[in-house]
């Protein structure tokens, strides 16, 4: 997401305030009769400076783009990623900002005006006392603005025409590995700070559909009980965009997780996603016991076997996710 450049609070008081000097300067060497010059010139410099201020707020909020007309998952990316109530927060106390400086502009100017040649420069004074306490009091926010600029510099640019497969399974059971190997055409594998460890993205179009498969680790590789809660909207989100997941088992426990454990959280995430399910039993390589595995490979629908690290069984995979290409689109 795009957020532009958030100023601190001196950088938006300095550049008001010089902007009105500047102003004053042209003031002054105009033809105003002596008497009413200092009025006219201070009524100038409270004007453009509470101007110039507003302007930069509102500039930001003009550019930042309206959470809430985002598609789902990018609501519930930015939640995990910085919060929307806090942002929303934050940039309501820009638009808080907007209405006072308004308010005192036309306050200030009149009282400029009433008052005499003398006092005009104590009123402009207390002017800008009011307009750096004003701008003073959102410090925390622009702070806050500023932080989440940086952190959602870098979205994951979701394809909302590709087929989305999410790939679910335990630590080390080579969901990194078949990633790599789906998307060779094109690898195009980005880090974004929405778990701990970021989610990757990889593309690939076959036959002029195109898909996306999401990893994300550390995320759906243990058992949803043991997830906090950032963890749990993290999956809500990546819930408004699978249609399809792909859960990996490693058929050779070489990871260290039983096959028994494997299978309890494959249960758990068809429950939570409710989306079919690509079953596929990786590290084929390494099985030793071919009848103890069958135990399991009976227990789902059309099993796909592979050694994702040779890339054998891969084709089998995109073969498979190509049935889902038709399946209507979720809303999301
Ligand atoms: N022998 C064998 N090793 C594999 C296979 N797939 C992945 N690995 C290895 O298993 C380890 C974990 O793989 P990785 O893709 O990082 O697992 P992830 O934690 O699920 O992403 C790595 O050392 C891989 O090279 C496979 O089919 N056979
Ligand atoms: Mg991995």
């Amino acid at each position: 997401m795009f957020l532009p450049t958030i100023p601190t609070p001196e950088e938006a008081l300095d550049k008001g305030f010089n902007r009105a000097k500047k102003a004053a300067n042209k003031a002054r060497t105009s033809k105003i009769p002596h008497q009413l010059k200092s009025k006219r010139i201070e009524e100038i410099r409270v004007r453009t400076a509470c101007q110039v201020i507003q302007e930069t707020f509102k500039s930001i909020l003009e550019k930042t783009p309206q959470v809430e007309q985002m598609p789902l998952f990018y609501q519930d990316y930015i939640d995990v990623v910085v919060g929307v109530d806090q942002l929303k927060k934050s940039l309501g106390a820009l638009n808080w900002v907007v209405g006072i400086l308004a308010k005192l502009e036309g306050q200030y100017a009149q009282k400029i005006r009433r008052g005499s040649p003398e006092s005009a420069a104590k009123i402009r004074r207390e002017a800008y006392g009011r307009i750096s306490s004003v701008v003073n009091r959102i410090r925390d926010e622009l702070e806050f603005l500023d932080y989440a600029k940086a952190r959602l510099r870098n979205m994951p640019t979701v394809d909302f025409e590709a087929v989305t497969a999410v790939i679910a399974g335990f630590p080390n059971v080579g969901k990194s590995t078949l990633l790599r190997q789906i998307t060779t055409a094109e690898p195009k594998v980005a880090d974004y700070p929405f778990t701990t460890t970021g989610i990757q993205i990889g593309h690939l179009e076959r036959k002029w559909q195109k898909y996306q498969i999401i990893d994300t680790p550390g995320l759906l590789d243990r058992p949803i009980d043991d997830m906090n809660t950032i963890e749990l909207n993290a999956m809500v989100a990546l819930e408004h965009l699978a249609e399809v997941v792909l859960y990996i088992f490693d058929a050779s426990e070489t990871s260290g997780y039983p096959l028994e454990n494997q299978f309890i959280l494959y249960e758990s995430i068809k429950k939570i996603f409710e989306v079919p399910i690509i079953c596929i039993f990786n590290k084929m390589d390494l099985v030793e016991n071919i009848n103890y595995l069958n135990e399991y490979i009976h227990k789902v629908d059309e099993p796909i076997l592979v050694t994702a690290s040779e890339g054998s069984g891969i084709s089998q995979v995109i073969d498979k996710l190509e049935e889902f290409k038709d399946v209507e689109k979720r809303n999301r």
